[in-house]
């Protein structure tokens, strides 16, 4: 096997050398996968009607935060008027703003959820 001085990060390493009836090599090299997944945020939205203790309750029940920052974070939109909740990839992302949604229309409540590409 021949040393390959330009093996870069992305090159795993693994090499195959076929010695061929002509005593000649073919040499692969394998690329190791390392493109990174597309990111989507969840926002929510403020609106006049949601109480701010259902807000709370979402955030802690489906963005695992705990009662200081799902606070923090309902307060932010509740200024702000839109507020990030987490960061995940596409179908995680599309399954909170499922959850989300359905949860409010559940309770009558007119909270929005959106997702938005990074
Ligand atoms: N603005 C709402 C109120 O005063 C509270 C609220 C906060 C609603 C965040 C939605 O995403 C929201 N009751």
């Amino acid at each position: 096997m021949r040393l390959e001085p330009t093996m870069g990060p992305n090159d795993d390493g693994r090499s195959g050398g076929d010695e061929g009836d002509n005593g000649t090599s073919v040499v692969t090299r394998t690329r190791t996968q390392t493109k990174r997944p597309n990111l989507y945020r969840v926002l929510l939205l403020n609106d006049d009607y949601t109480p701010m203790e259902f807000v709370i309750e979402v955030v802690e029940r489906f963005f695992q935060k705990n009662r200081e920052e799902a606070t923090r974070i309902m307060l932010h939109v509740h200024h702000h008027g839109v507020g990030e909740c987490g960061i995940y990839t596409y179908e995680v992302a599309e399954t909170k703003v499922t959850q989300v949604m359905d949860f409010a229309r559940k309770h009558q409540h007119p909270l929005q959820c959106v997702m938005e590409k990074k």
